[in-house]
């Protein structure tokens, strides 16, 4: 089908139009053609969101990893599927092929089996960013077990919440990680989490750091003397379509962490296309993207959309400070990278540094950079475009979420007109729909709302492991026949969608709705800040009033405190509106983050309310030390 590469704005509407009007056979057509199947659907859809149930290309037989590797190997079997950079860059990096790469997932998976996993099986996979990681999950999905990878930096506590969850039997990590400087005892968090956990029969070691681990008689195997001995053939288990294929964990507002359940067929053929269009990834190209596995953008967008293009995915185990800040721009310039994809946390990180660290790197294999994550505000974007990008490689902001599996709205670089800080357009089957706060829908253009779905796509999350009420509650019941998103949107005056936050992060200032995302972007703007976040507090006149914490940039210069305050509030009168002001604003010298590189509000909505007694739950916080010193500066 020539749409599968989308290479003109009127080819791109014309694809988007019949995306709409005939979803199924819009659908059936992208995965028909450029996907094997054991045995084709029997109907390409059925939905109903009110229970909800969604599946799509019912009662099709196929394998992913058929997919991902074996259909490649005739004609790119000496390719590289994976580029693995190591932590430190004396280390030599390694070139796995396709053929390498289904002679390894093979023996893996027979490991697997001979240690009692088979179909529907939960694996819990908490590994770094080695090739065992990706080449474990493979194997998961050539046996249709279902992998549940917990990222490796999550604490004990927090991994034995999602080991106990999913009910996994097998445990696969290794005997520790570097990052940067450090190296981290992956095995001993392991055997403190196990001791909650007495349903996972066996735990797989893979050696990456050489250290001295306790390994538990008739629980703890080492992984290599295993893949030594076993066969490097497995024939793969034909699943079905709405088989499960793995489940990834993210947070909720509240409670427990939330089990999203994605299946095998629609998954496949939306991350696939997704992909080859939205990084526009032609045969030779390199792609990295520095997420790591352990998120949704590594499972779709490192390894399954990647090698289900036949594509060459490059996977860092590093840092990007390690061992200087110059470290993503060298990999770019060492491996020839194409497309680069990151988050605008490291883009902010990155735009603090000197600038020599970028110009002293070739960067000019770089097509395409994307942004995911977060919204990207305005001054990132234009250090990522003149820097990095040279004002010649489009950004892709792409928006999208663990629920939805893969990318919703992206600009289609080289189709698609930029503009900064806009996601832009939905791409081909994605109906969003901007509701108001009484349940309607916003017909038109120059609105603003929440950012609701309106039809299903091949790749939404089926399910919530183990409490489908959650899942129905979460998304499908605060519009009707809708999935919310629990983003706030707008659509300006050519149709451009722009992310402006979580709506829980709307805050209401005498009866006017502010979301934080425009505050903090006129912040940022100013030119001694790096970074910032605004949140609300009671206020007794006002109902909310805001509370600043800024981030300075590490110049060297010391500057007039009051004065800077006065700056900032002129700069945020001046692009948001007096009323935007906030009433108080704090320096400080990091913000509460998660591992994922998400602000921690909930956290400084409480020390700005003045009421840190119980902070909650902040396992998964990156940088607890700031916690503190917030608490002690706080106005
Ligand atoms: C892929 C991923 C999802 C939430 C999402 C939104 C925010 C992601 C964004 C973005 C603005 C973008 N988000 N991409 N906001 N612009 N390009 O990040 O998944 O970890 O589940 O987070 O992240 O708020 O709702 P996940």
């Amino acid at each position: 089908m020539s749409n599968y590469h989308i290479k003109h704005l009127e080819e791109y509407f014309q694809v988007y139009r019949k995306s709409v009007r005939e979803p199924e056979n819009f659908w059936e057509e992208v995965a028909e053609e450029h996907f094997i199947w054991r045995k084709k659907w029997d109907n390409v859809l059925s939905w109903d969101f009110s229970k909800p149930e969604i599946k799509w290309f019912e009662n099709a037989k196929l394998n992913i990893t058929e997919n991902c590797i074996d259909r490649h190997l005739l004609t790119r079997g000496d390719k590289t599927a994976i580029i693995w950079e190591p932590n430190d860059p004396k280390e030599e990096a390694k070139h796995i092929s396709y053929n390498q790469l289904h002679k390894e997932v093979n023996k893996f998976a027979n490991v697997l089996k001979a240690n009692g996993i088979g179909k529907g099986d939960r694996v819990c996979i908490y590994l770094p960013m080695i090739p065992e990681l990706s080449v474990a999950m493979l194997a998961c999905a050539r046996i249709g077990a279902i992998h549940s990878v917990v990222f490796a930096g999550f604490s004990s506590k927090a991994l034995a919440t999602r080991t106990k969850d999913a009910d996994c039997k097998m445990m696969i990590t290794s005997d520790g990680s570097y990052r940067g400087h450090k190296t981290i005892d992956l095995k001993g968090i392991v055997d403190d989490a196990l001791e909650e956990c007495p349903d996972v029969e066996t735990v797989l070691v893979a050696k990456r750091i050489n250290a001295d681990v306790n390994m538990k008689e008739g629980r703890d195997k080492w992984l290599q003397p295993l893949l030594d001995e076993a066969s490097d053939e497995c024939v793969p288990e034909i699943l079905d379509a709405e088989d499960p294929l793995f489940i990834l964990y993210t947070s909720g507002s509240t409670g427990t962490p939330k089990g999203m359940l994605h299946t095998t067929g629609g998954y496949m053929v939306y991350t696939a296309y997704t992909f080859k269009n939205i990084f526009r990834y032609e045969e030779n190209d390199v792609y990295w993207c520095t997420a790591d596995i352990g998120w949704i953008t590594g499972h779709s967008y490192i390894l399954y959309g990647p090698l289900a293009n036949g594509a060459t995915t490059l996977m860092f185990e590093g840092v990007p400070s390690y061992p200087d800040f110059g470290r993503f721009w060298e990999v770019v310039e060492k491996h020839k990278v194409n497309q680069f994809y990151t988050a605008p946390t490291a883009i902010r990180a990155l735009a603090k540094k000197n600038l020599n660290l970028v110009e002293n790197h070739d960067l000019s294999s770089l097509k395409v950079l994307g942004s995911v994550g977060e919204p990207i505000n305005e001054e990132a974007w234009h250090w990522y475009n003149d820097n990095i990008g040279k004002n010649k490689s489009p950004i892709v902001d792409t928006w999208w979420q663990t629920e939805t599996g893969g990318i919703m709205i992206s600009p289609i670089p080289y189709v698609t007109p930029a503009k900064p800080t806009y996601a832009t357009l939905p791409f081909p089957g994605i109906q969003p729909a901007l509701m108001d706060d009484e349940g309607n829908e916003l017909e038109g253009n120059q609105v603003d709302g929440r950012l609701c779905i309106k039809f299903p796509w091949p790749s939404i999350a089926r399910t919530i492991w183990g409490n489908h009420k959650r899942y129905k509650d979460t998304y499908f019941s605060a519009y009707e026949n809708k999935y919310f998103t629990g983003d706030g949107a707008l659509r300006d005056e050519v149709g451009y969608y722009r992310i402006t936050g979580r709506v829980d992060d709307v805050i209401i200032v005498s009866g006017h709705n502010l979301g934080t995302a425009p505050i903090e972007d006129a912040i940022d703007e100013h030119p001694a800040v790096a970074e910032s976040a605004v949140v609300g507090f009671p206020h007794e006149i006002k109902g909310n009033a805001l509370y600043g914490f800024v981030i300075l940039k590490d110049t060297g210069e010391v500057r007039d405190r009051d004065n800077l305050r006065k700056e900032i509030n002129q700069q945020i009168s001046d692009k948001v509106g007096p009323i935007a002001k906030p009433e108080k604003i704090q320096f400080v010298s990091g913000l509460p983050k998660t591992r994922s590189g998400k602000i921690m509000r909930r956290i400084l909505r409480k020390i700005a309310s003045k009421d840190t007694s119980d902070l909650g739950d902040t396992s998964t916080l990156l940088n607890p030390e700031v916690v503190e010193e917030i608490i002690e500066g706080a106005l």
